[in-house]
């Protein structure tokens, strides 16, 4: 082994993973299409891996969903409510849910923008290998082998695993996952076991949650799982593979005095691996698989820098090995597809493909010792001086105390206690979606575009003031993401044509490339909101994204510090609103649901970020006059880490999902100090389910026993883009049905 990667994309170069599971799901394909379509997007990397020079394959890298909730099958940790289905049917019933059985939870990867299924166990829980010797890893390690490649199978860590799993409804309080850990481990022996008997020289073992802060006793489970499995008599070799940051030192210590004949560390995301290497004595050994090509963001490699942070390494190691900081299925697969980026960007990136051949091109000037050709100088991420002069000497008043603005904005907006509002967007209809696939490929013209659009807002805003809602909003027709609508307009943003990244299960992403300086050249969303406002009396809420969210779901420029990088979009966000005030619209939202998302691993990281992030979303909306009301919305987040920072942020109003915490958040959110207008989403919009008046009455009051009725605002958790319009609007009448119930009661 000399260059190697943590794992490759598994979408496949034209999304066919998508449609084959797709078409499953659907009832268009049977199986064994799918099963088809999976061996051959395995062949496909695997050859081409070995065909760019790469000389240790990582093979189980591959998933029809997701590799935590391959683990749990594999391991057979399957809730018993699956346990009537089999095969493909059951596994993807874990991930989907099927009528009357739910899905198991979902949530963040880590740090990242993918989505992994959670485990769910208890002390009922009985590992096994559930598939014998025809268990996934094994079986497309013999797989690759037919093909005549050898492959490292990957597998998510058991302290990995445990660690990112959560307790079963009903478990003891004193149960923790990690209780099950000597079980799981002795199902990786096995497995380890008949890995080495069916050839396999090496495994990964990825164990990322060490790059976060780590208690004694996980510690302690760390150093039993890994003796076990270390003195196992018959195994492959073993990698432990970390990666999203900085290992900890006792972790490593851990590792360094084990049988483990390779360590991974991610150099890109935590730097500091250096120093904490050397404070351990090394791994004098060892094999160090070096992540020094970027895993997770689409810049090319510095590769003189690169290969002084190996040469700095090998005096510390027995064997040093060229890798990626991470898996490579967060970034898209080939930059050559690409045709429409201007030179001058296309020259600075390196998607998975790319990446392949940086990693293979170190290894041999490496092993060699042989000078990297020189390199072409890429261009310089273009300098808008005008933006940096601006933030320099930006002179930021801050708005009114909160007290005054709420009075402010009383007078202004009239509105009832207990208010009514959606979050934004409101449900895309084929029509729409066909507009603008339409523009796009130049098939009608602006024109005949902005018509559909307008004609579309039209309706929206009809339907609202049917519905009885308080402020409206203009829902959103012309935009398909929330990220990329805006990134299409800044300067300093370049958007790809076939950058797909998972987001989870079939859902992929194209995040932007944020390259340069962020400017905006022209308003982006007035011409919108105030059409949607001239055909109502009641506010219209203009709809922009925040500036951590702008940075979450992007590609960023990595020359320079995230918050400078943030106060740019900050500033482009703030010209935004101030132009929305002048063209009168008086309530505005910017909208931040990946705060908690950019959020560090480790606790003492934290402050900063949170200090950061806090201050962009104040750059962005502190020009607003005291009599505008800013809104926020928060989703897909455990507030817990961020709820102090929630009330930073002073906005006159924040919605955040809570239909499925029972409205907890409120009392959470008050007891932190904060005390603006708070709207707990009232029901659930990830389901169509229609919630009864009655219910969402029950929420309120709920909410009410927390906070005053004229802070409380009413309005679903999240918005409708996902939704149809028959369930929205039903579900938005029970909305202002119970709204206007409690409102009278409370009124007496
Ligand atoms: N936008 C961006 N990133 C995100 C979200 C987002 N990350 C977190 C969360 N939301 C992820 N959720 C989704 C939900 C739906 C889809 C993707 C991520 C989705 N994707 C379409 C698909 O795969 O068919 C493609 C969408 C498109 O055409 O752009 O439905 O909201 N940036
Ligand atoms: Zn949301």
């Amino acid at each position: 082994m000399n260059t190697t990667i943590l794992g490759y994309p598994r979408i496949g170069a034209r999304r066919e993973l998508k449609f084959a599971t797709e078409d499953y799901w659907a009832g268009r394909a049977d199986a064994d299409a799918l099963n088809r379509t999976g061996a051959e997007l395995r062949a496909d990397v695997w050859t081409s891996l070995r065909d760019a020079g790469l000389n240790a394959i990582p093979s189980n890298s591959f998933s029809f969903y997701d590799h935590m909730l391959d683990t749990s099958v594999l391991v057979d940790a399957v809730p018993e409510r699956y346990r009537k289905l089999s095969g493909l049917d059951r596994y993807f019933a874990m991930a989907r849910g099927v009528q009357d059985v739910p899905p198991l939870e979902m949530t963040k990867w880590l740090d990242t923008n993918y989505h992994y299924i959670v485990p769910e166990v208890g002390p009922g829980t009985r590992f096994r290998l559930a598939d014998g010797s025809a268990a996934k890893p094994l079986a497309e390690f013999r797989e690759a082998r037919a093909l005549g490649i050898e492959t490292r199978p990957v597998l998510v860590g058991p302290l990995t695993y445990l660690l990112l799993a959560k307790a079963e409804e009903g478990a003891p309080k004193e149960f923790r996952p990690l209780d099950l850990l000597d079980g799981l481990v002795n199902v990786y022996s096995e497995l380890l076991e008949r890995l080495a008997g069916a050839g396999a020289k090496w495994v990964q073992l990825d164990e990322p949650v060490l790059v976060a802060d780590r208690s004694e006793e996980e510690i302690a489970a760390l150093k039993r799982a890994y003796a076990r499995l270390g003195r196992l008599t018959s195994r492959p070799r073993l990698m432990v593979a970390t990666y999203f940051g900085t290992i900890g030192a006792d972790a490593l210590r851990v590792l360094a005095a084990s049988r483990v004949e390779a360590v991974g560390l991610d150099f890109v995301a935590g730097p500091e691996n250096v120093d904490v290497l050397a404070s351990v004595g090394g791994l004098p050994r060892k094999t160090l698989v070096a992540g020094v090509v970027d895993g997770r963001n689409v810049w090319r490699t510095d590769r003189r820098r690169a290969m002084a942070t190996c040469a700095s390494l090998l005096g510390l190691v027995d064997q040093l090995v060229v890798s990626t900081s991470c898996s490579l299925m967060h970034v898209p697969i080939d930059l050559d597809a690409e045709t429409a980026l201007e030179p001058g960007v296309k020259e600075r990136l390196a998607f998975a493909r790319q990446k392949v051949g940086e990693v293979v091109a170190l290894g041999r000037a490496l092993r060699e010792d042989v000078p990297l050709p020189d390199d072409a100088m890429a261009s310089p991420a273009a300098v808008n001086q005008e933006v940096r002069e601006r933030l320099e000497a930006l002179n930021d008043a801050g708005r009114g105390d909160r007290g005054s603005r709420f009075e402010a904005q009383q007078e202004a907006l009239g509105l009832p206690v207990l208010a009514t509002t959606t979050i934004g967007s409101f449900p895309q209809t084929s029509e729409i979606r066909r507009a603008r696939a339409d523009r796009r490929a130049g098939r009608i013209s602006e024109d005949a575009y902005t018509q559909v659009m307008k004609d579309e807002i039209a309706r929206v805003i009809a339907l609202q003031e049917d519905l009885g809602l308080d402020v409206l909003v203009h829902g959103e027709p012309e935009r398909n993401d929330m990220v990329q609508y805006f990134a299409e307009q800044f300067d300093g943003y370049a958007a790809t044509q076939h950058g797909w990244v998972q987001s989870y299960g079939s859902r992929y992403v194209r995040p932007p490339i944020l390259h340069g300086d962020v400017a905006r050249p022209r308003p982006m969303t007035v011409e919108w909101t105030t059409y949607a406002q001239s055909l109502t009396r009641k506010p219209v809420k203009g709809m922009l994204t925040g500036p951590v969210t702008m940075l979450a779901w992007s590609f960023v420029r990595d020359d320079q510090p995230l918050g400078d990088t943030s106060r740019q979009v900050a500033l482009a966000l703030r010209d935004e609103i101030a132009d929305l005030e002048a063209a009168g619209i008086r309530v505005v939202q910017v909208d931040e649901p990946a705060l908690r998302e950019l959020l560090p691993l480790r606790d003492a990281d934290r402050p900063a970020y949170l200090d950061w992030a806090v201050g962009a979303f104040r750059l962005a909306t502190s020009g607003a006059a005291d009599t505008t009301q800013v809104h926020t919305h928060m989703c897909y987040s455990e507030f817990g880490e961020i709820i102090g920072a929630i009330g930073a942020l002073d906005a006159d109003v924040t919605s955040v999902e809570a239909a499925r915490s029972r409205m907890e958040l409120v009392a959470d959110l008050r007891a932190a100090g904060y005390a603006n207008g708070i709207g707990p989403g009232v029901y659930d919009i990830h389901s169509p389910r229609v919630p009864a008046a009655e219910e969402i009455e029950e929420n309120l009051r709920r909410a009410l026993l927390a906070v005053e009725p004229d802070r409380l605002w009413v309005n679903p958790d999240c918005g409708l883009k996902t939704r149809a319009y028959p369930e929205t609007e039903a579900s938005l009448r029970n909305l202002v049905a119970a709204a206007r119930r409690v409102r009278a009661e409370l009124t007496g």
